[in-house]
Order: structure tokens, then sequence, then C-alpha cells
């Protein structure tokens, strides 16, 4: 999916980076520098010069002295900075990934074991553009490597899976420029995106990846399409779409800018085309009521309702008026909110579009009605209602009839109503409505207040009155309505029954949900599997045995010039014959729109090479529906409607189980550049504060770098200068502004593990915030230190030692509290998505644990396992050098014991003959006497007593109970 991103934020929050510290590279030189695309050897050469980390580093490289020598001597002739690692991530990442991939550590198997409960987590799967992966990617997808990761280590079987909706007009238009197929351009992506995310080390299945190009998957996308089509919920229709006659093609509306082609500029028009549209509508009801069980952010329910737009009101009949003032048989329905308004109407209004226009237009008004309806056609139907543009129509020269009073009311054509809408013609009320106070004023005609607010007399409002009120001048005794005095809800209920009634109308529900334009004038994209006969032009779906249909070759990717798409341009596979009567026919030359691919892959990822059916029956139970899915908030509407529609169809033909395909959706925040600081100069070249800036009219902007800002109360201040306020900014990252930040750069200087650590602790994952490359080494610096707690300082000589320094030895109860105090906030926050604060408790213990004269065993483990989801390659690397010989991926995750997690409970270890055997855990101010009776009772420690003499106890409160025994084997006393 292609990601959007928004424009900048201001923001006076953050902190200039501080920058002094031990293993980092300097600040200055992040961001300047060029680094080799060569990952592993080329940093670890570049290490072992210079800072010599030495024997186990060697002993994991390949290539030869020399090599080194020769590079080497290039990084000088070349000046490059020295990179100061805080550990030996290059050598470790490298090593863990190839380990992984190997060994297949994160494959789900085909057969599980489905007694076992199981967590999908799933990623919004990117669209591979040919930039390659941006910062903002690693952002979700390490948030769903850690549940990933940490669900498995609970025990759960866990779908992690990746692919790539890689249908997409980027490479079409590269094909249009350079001939390079897309098919090309879309695999050189793919790849550079898969080796980009590897080097990230998530647990990606890789068995399971897809693309949404290849006939093997797009074969079920065009098979479900065949379904809509079986179900009536696929058809063709004459659809405006937006034509560029100079440039002979359909655009998409991202591609019209202010009703010009966004290339070249050229006019656009709206032109009516054959479409193929999908009946979303028949689901609008499902779809918003279903909304109100899923776990996805309130915002994101409320834009989708919003989108669905459910109205009640109700359809009303007007006659059309002959020359002679009498009811014609024409009728225009409107649809109207408003019922209780209904004497209010004052005029009509049809769409320029309308389908009864020209039975309407007089003669006379001819000429004016067809240059207003061209000049429509110009325009989106977002410019045509906006609220603010001045409102423009014009006379029909015909009258209709109001039902309820039978006054004659004038038709009026204008755009700010919308063919699409309703029934694209409405009864104008302009006393309650403000599109139609400012049109009625600007065309003179009558204003009749029908709703008053209060005892006050209606006139004095200068403005319509939207709201609900008492209702006044409504009643007409010769056609049987009278509806005043009463409130709003009562009047509308009171016209409905009368409409009913008198067949003058009927109760109505409206959505703005329109059906789902489908078709494409577009190459990249599933072809539609249908065929049109040529005599009669039927239209013929594919037999689901010829799917797929495939793409054919073209070496031509330009438009044709004529509105054809350019499949058109394929003679040979046009032309085709009906297999079932065998008479000539032409394939659809339309493809389907991007959406198509990215509305059901998440169903593939469980089944994703079963050649008979889109999805196994069992398999599909199982793993139903996505537990978890994160992507960005700019999907929050058409992508996650167009998924969950897909899905109820499927669901009501019996191919999935659950109604909903999402349960949980947690949208990312952005990530925006890195901070920078304006400050401002006057005429003379004198800096002046901020504030000043706007008043002096003429300043000059100038950057300045962060280490010579300071913050100052909320403001940042010149550190020379305090009185000079600057302004903060955080822009969109983009090339022109020179601020994008390469996920590959940062890697190659800090890690992977360090940049999904940054990711996650840059701030709470749903917040947008900005780059700082002063967080990143900070948290490079938390992972060198816990590096070094575990294996050790390095040596003079830079080398660190191959093991770990972890001791055999018992925790002590402070260490055993530090630990499970860890456990505890991690575990919480992982299920909390606060990976932030998780992240702090890690933090936290660390600093603790350099107090620690030892490191027990039993307690660096279980840090290494806590550790494991969000720092994996550093975390496996430690989990070996402690002994162990299998991947700590499905090692249980540490549980936190609440024993050491109340401050009050002691727990005390206990000793036979000087030997810990065990511990006691008791509330505080427990006696000598308390602490030997806990020992014998616990089942562990009495098996060193029973039949034993006790010479003495040796108790120090709190800290430990020593039982020295006699030698001769007598038995104590039952207590
Ligand atoms: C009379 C009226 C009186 C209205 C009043 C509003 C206030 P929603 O809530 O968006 O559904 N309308 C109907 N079809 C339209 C179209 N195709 N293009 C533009 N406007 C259209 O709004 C429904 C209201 O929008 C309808 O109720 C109609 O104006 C207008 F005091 O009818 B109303």
């Amino acid at each position: 999916m292609k990601v959007h991103l928004q424009t900048h934020v201001q923001t006076q929050a953050l902190p200039p980076r501080s920058r002094a510290f031990l293993f980092s590279t300097p600040a200055q030189s992040f961001g300047s520098r060029k680094f080799t695309t060569k990952k592993g050897t080329f940093c670890l050469r570049q290490c072992n010069k210079s800072y010599g980390y030495g024997s186990s580093i060697k002993s994991s490289v390949t290539g030869g002295i020399n090599e080194v020598q020769e590079e080497e001597d290039e990084r000088k002739e070349k000046r490059q900075p020295v990179v100061k690692r805080a550990y030996p991530f290059h050598v470790i990442e490298p090593k863990w990934q190839h380990y992984w991939e190997k060994n297949q550590t994160f494959r789900t198997p085909d057969e599980i074991d489905t007694s076992k409960p199981k967590f999908y987590v799933l990623d919004m799967f990117p669209y591979p553009s040919g930039a390659g992966l941006h910062v903002g990617h690693p952002l979700g997808y390490t948030a769903t490597d850690i549940l990933a990761r940490f669900k498995r280590m609970q025990g759960y079987n866990v779908l992690h899976p990746m692919g790539w909706d890689a249908f997409g007009l980027p490479a079409e238009q590269y094909a249009i420029e350079t001939g390079t197929h897309p098919k090309i351009t879309t695999l050189r992506n793919i790849n550079r995106f898969r080796s980009q995310l590897k080097s990230l080390g998530f647990s990606y299945d890789w068995d399971r990846e897809i693309a949404t190009t290849e006939p093997e998957y797009y074969k079920w996308t065009q098979w479900i399409f065949l379904q809509l089509l079986k179900r009536g919920l696929a058809y063709q229709a004459e659809v405006p779409v937006n034509w560029c006659p100079a440039l002979g093609t359909v655009l998409a509306n991202e591609e019209v800018i202010d009703g010009v082609s966004e290339r070249g500029g050229h006019p656009v028009i709206r032109k009516p085309m054959r479409q193929w549209m999908l009946k979303i509508t028949a689901y609008a009801e499902r779809l918003l009521e279903d909304l109100d069980d899923l776990d996805w952010p309130d915002s994101v329910k409320e834009m989708q309702r919003n989108w669905i737009g459910r109205s009640e009101g109700a359809e009303m009949e007007f006659f059309v008026l002959d020359n002679d003032g009498r009811e014609s048989d024409i009728k225009i329905t409107v649809f109207t909110t408003r019922p209780d308004t209904i004497f209010g109407a004052t005029y009509l209004v049809v769409a320029p579009e309308h389908f009864l226009l020209s039975s309407l237009v007089s003669t006379a008004q001819q000429k004016y009605v067809e240059q207003y309806k061209d000049l429509a056609t110009r325009k989106s139907d977002l410019e045509r209602t906006e609220l603010q543009k001045e409102k423009t129509g014009v006379f029909s020269g015909c009258y209709a009839r109001n039902p309820a009073n039978g006054e004659a009311i004038p038709i009026w054509v204008a755009d700010y109503v919308l063919g699409s809408y309703g029934t694209g013609a409405i009864m104008a009320v302009p006393a309650h409505d403000t599109r139609d106070h400012e049109f009625a004023l600007k065309y003179d005609i009558p204003i009749r207040w029908v709703v008053s607010p209060d005892e006050k007399s209606p006139n004095d409002y200068g403005n319509a009155f939207l709201g609900q009120g008492t209702i006044i001048n409504s009643s007409d005794s010769t056609l049987g309505l009278d509806i005043n005095g009463l409130c709003s809800k009562e009047a509308t209920a009171k016209v409905i029954e009368w409409a009913e009634k008198t067949g003058n109308g009927k109760k109505k529900v409206n959505y703005k949900l329109r059906d789902w334009l489908f078709a494409r004038q577009r190459y990249w994209g599933e072809p539609i599997p249908v065929i049109f006969l040529d005599d009669s032009g039927e239209t013929i779906p594919l037999l689901e045995k010829e799917l797929p249909l495939t793409l054919p070759e073209l070496e031509d990717f330009t438009p044709t010039g004529t509105g054809e798409p350019p499949l058109a341009k394929a003679a040979s596979w046009i032309k085709t014959t009906d297999p079932s009567s065998g008479k000539p026919a032409r394939r659809e030359s339309n493809t389907m729109p991007q959406w198509a691919g990215s509305c059901w892959y998440y169903l593939r990822f469980m089944d994703p090479k079963n050649s008979k059916e889109l999805v196994d029956k069992e398999k599909e139970r199982y793993w139903s529906p996505v537990d978890v899915y994160v992507g960005g908030a700019e999907h929050a509407v058409l992508h996650l409607l167009y998924s969950r529609f897909w899905h109820k169809v499927l669901y009501d033909i019996g191919v999935v189980s659950t109604k909903e395909p999402f349960q949980c959706v947690i949208n990312q925040g952005i990530i925006l550049g890195e901070v920078q600081y304006m400050a401002f100069r006057n005429s003379d070249g004198n800096f002046i504060s901020a504030e000043y800036a706007d008043m002096l009219g003429e300043s000059i902007q100038e950057k300045i770098p962060e280490e010579k800002v300071v913050k100052s109360g909320d403001s940042f201040v010149l550190k020379d200068n305090p009185k000079i306020r600057l302004v903060a900014r955080a822009h969109k990252m983009s090339k022109s502004r020179g601020n994008v930040v390469n996920p590959d750069d940062v890697v190659s200087e800090y890690g992977a593990d360090s940049l999904r650590l940054y990711e996650m602790f840059m701030g709470p994952f749903r917040d947008s915030k900005t780059w700082n490359t002063s967080g990143i080494e900070g948290v490079h610096r938390f992972l060198g230190r816990s590096w070094r707690l575990i294996v050790g300082s390095p040596s003079p000589n830079g080398t660190f030692m191959d093991g770990t320094v972890a001791s055999d030895e018992e925790p002590t109860l402070e260490q055993l509290r530090s630990l499970h105090k860890c456990i505890s906030k991690v575990t919480e926050e992982i299920e909390g998505t606060r990976f932030n604060t998780g992240i702090s408790a890690m933090m936290e213990f660390i600093n603790a644990a350099y107090k620690w004269d030892k490191q027990p065993r039993l307690i660096i483990e279980a840090f290494v396992l806590l550790l494991s989801p969000y720092a994996p390659h550093m975390a496996e690397e430690l989990w070996f050098r402690l002994g162990h010989s299998r991947s700590l991926a499905y090692e249980p995750f540490p549980k936190a014991n609440s024993v050491y997690l109340k401050n009050s409970t002691i727990v005390l270890p206990v000793q036979i003959n000087g030997k810990t055997r065990g511990t006691i855990q008791f509330e505080e101010g427990c006696t000598e006497e308390d602490a030997f009776n806990l020992a014998v009772e616990d089942e562990k420690i009495s098996r060193y007593l029973v039949g034993k003499v006790i010479k003495k106890r040796i108790y120090v409160p709190g800290k430990i109970l020593n039982v020295i025994l006699e030698r001769e084997n007598i038995k104590i006393g039952a207590r």
C-alpha cells in the first residue's frame, strides 16, 4: 500500500540533542556521510582497524587481510570518519539473519497444533516503490515484530507474513517513459525491499511471501470478481471519469490537480465512460453496524461511519407543470432529511447531469442550460460542494408544484447539487439551509421561514436557521397537511405519514457511500475476467477453470489516445472466442484498480500455495480473524472499507468464517524529519527574536545548527544570545528538503537493533514524532551498556571475550526484585503496545544491574529474553554466549512473580550447613521462629532436614537463615 505522509508539524518540545558519549559516531558526521551498500564485511573491516574488536569478529569474517588493508586505505583516502560502535552489531546481525534463514526459525508450518492458541499479526503490506524503504516503514514493522516474537515465546502459533502490493501506477509510468516492462521494475523493487526488511531482522515467515502481481495470486482476485458478478454485485455503468483530451487518457483523481493534469498541466474534463462498478452500497448497513464490535481506533471508526454517511429522511415527489400551469406526468423526486421544512421549499434544484433535465428545459433557457452543463463537467464533486465557493446556477424555465401547499415553484439547475447523491434533485428551503439561502439571495428567490427556534420573530434572523424548532407557516387545509406548532421531529413523522398516504413520497434512508468504480484504463493491473460477444455485445464471464487470465506481454505502454486502455493494443489477446458458443468475442481491456489485490491478501497468507482454493477452510477457521493489523492512518477509510466489503461477500458465500477481517487495527504515527531551528535577521543583518519577525515584514531566515540552540522554558533560543527566540519545525521527510533519513544508513552506522529500538523509543507508537539523531545514539549506547554488562568490558585492544560474565550464584532478593519489576513492566507494555515505556523499564534494569558485583545467570538470561523481541540479534548472540545452542525465539517469555513485585514481601534464602537450599517468602516483621517453621514446611528445604538434628540456627533478619546440623543422624521431632 502506498503511504501518504503529512506536511509539517510545528514542535516546541524537543530538546536539542546532547552529544558527548563514548562509543558512538560523532553526531555531526551522521547524515552527511556516504555509506557503501556493502554490509557486514565492509563494516567489520573498518571496525577491526579502528577498534580491533578482535578475535570473535575475525572468526566470522569472510575475506582476506589484503582486502581489509585495501579497504582501510580506501577509507583513509576518502577521509571517511571513523565509525565507533558500542558493540560489534555488524558481525552479530548478519550472523543471526543467516541463522534464522538457514534454520527457518520463523516458518509457520502448514500443519500446526491447532490446540494451541493463535496470533495473527499483520502489517499493511507495502507498495514496493523505487525509493526503497523509508524510516516510516520499520516503525509499524518493528511493532508487529515485537508482538510476533513475544507471542511466540508465550506459546502461541504465530502467523507473521509479508508480501507486496505490487500493481500500481509508478511502474507503468516508468514503463511509458523508459520502455522497461513494469514486471522488471516491480521485481527489482521487491528484491530491494525484501533485502532491506531482512537486514532489519523481522521474523516474517518468508515462505508465505506473496505479490499481488503474480498470476497464482491474482487468479483468486479474478475468482472473487466472478463471484461478485454472479451475485449482481459487479455491474457496468456509464460513469464520469477524468478525461484529458491532450494526453488522450483517463486520469486517476490524484493525477488531476485543480482541473488540469498533474503531468503537463492540460485541461481535464469529466466524461461518461463505460465502467465496472462494485455494489458496495448493498452492504452499507452491515458495514456500519459491524463497526461497533471492532477494536479499532475511534477516529477510524468515525471516519468509516462518515464515509458510509447514513442519512434518514424521505423522498418527496414534485410534479412538473406544463406551459399552462397544469401538472404534467413528469415528476421530480427529491431526497430530503428535513421533510418538516416542506412548506418552506420555494424552489427545486436539479443537478446539471440529472436524467430529466433535457425534458424540463424551456426553449428560451436551452442555450444557457447547455453552457452551464458544459462548465460543470470541468469541476470535481469536491469543488462543486465546497461551502465557501460562490453558488452558481441557471433557471430551467420550468416550474413544479409543491405537494404540501400546491404552490408553483421554479426549477433551477445548479452544480451544488450532485447527480450522484440521493436523487440528484433537492427541494430548496432557503430559510433553513445555508447553500439554499445563499443561492436564493443571489437569484432573488423567496425565503419562507417555517421553523422557529424560539419566541422571537423568525424574520429577525439574517442567516438560515439550520436547527430544529417549532414549525410555523406550515398548513394547507385543501391538501390536508397541517404541522404548525409541532416540533421538527413530530412534524417530520407527520409529513412522511401524509406523503405515504397521499402518494406524495415515502420514508427513505440514503448513504453517502457510492458504488465502487472498479475499472482502470491501465496496463499494470489484474485483467478483468470477462469477454464481450462481438455480435450482441453480451458480457460473458470467464469459466473458473480459465483463470488466471494473465496479462499479455506489451511493449508499448503509452495511452491509446482514444481513451481505450493500453490493453486494447494487445490485438491477439483482445480477440478471442466464447468457449461455450464458439462465437467471436473481445476481452475486457480495462484492468482492476490497485485496491483489488490488497482487499483479501490477509486470507492468502493463511494458505499461500493453495492452487485449488483461495484458502483452505480449516486453515481459515483457525487463523481468522487477523488479531492485530498495523498500518498508516491514510488507509483508515478506503482500503479498510473495501476489504471489509469483500470479506462480507466471502462470508456470505461461505469462504470465510468471520464477519470481519481485522479484529484490532492500530495506526502508527508518522515520522517527521529532524527538527530544524530557524533564526531571523533584520535588514541590518542582526538577529531578531522570532516574535518580532512578523512585525518587521522583511526578515531573513537562517537555519541554526542544533549545537548553537538551547531550550529556555517552552522556547528554543540561541545559546550565545538567549534573548533571540527561534522557531523549531519538523517537516515531512522529502527529497527536496534534504531531510530524508535512509534506514540503510542507520543500519550501517548503528545496527538494525538500534534502529528497531529507536523507532520504538521515539514516543508513543500511535503518535507523530520527529526523527532525532541523538535519540538513536542514546538507544545504541543502551545496547552497548547491556552488551558490556553481560559480556564484560573490552580488553585494551578492544576485543570482547567469547562468553559472558554471568555467574552461577543464586540471585539476591534485590536482583530478583529488579528483574521481576522489569518483567512485569515489559510484559504489560508490550501487551498495551506501549513499546517506548517497555524500553525505559529495561534501561532502568540495566542501570540497576551496573551496581551489582555479580551478574547471576538466572537474572541475565531472563533479561536477554525480555530484550529479544526488541533487539533480537543481540539477544540471540547473548543467549548463545550464555551456553544455549538453540534460538531463543521459542523460549518461554519470562513471567513476573508477584512476590518480588511487593516491596513488603521478604524472600529469604535458606542455607543448610552454609549451602543455599531454597528460599522462603513472608511478610516483613517475621521472627526467627516463623522463618524456621516456613523452612521446615518448604518441600525442597525440608528434604535436607528430615531425620537430622539441628545444632544451631543463624538468622539475619531479612537476609538469611542458616541451619547448622549435628553430624549424628537423629530425627527432629514433629512440629
Ligand atoms: C430540504 C432541506 C431543508 C434540506 C433543510 C436540508 C435542510 P445529508 O445529511 O448529507 O444526507 N441534498 C439532497 N440531495 C443532494 C444532492 N444530490 N446534492 C446536494 N445536496 C443534496 O443531506 C441531505 C440534504 O442535503 C437534503 O435535505 C437536501 O437538502 C440536500 F432545512 O432537503 B435537504
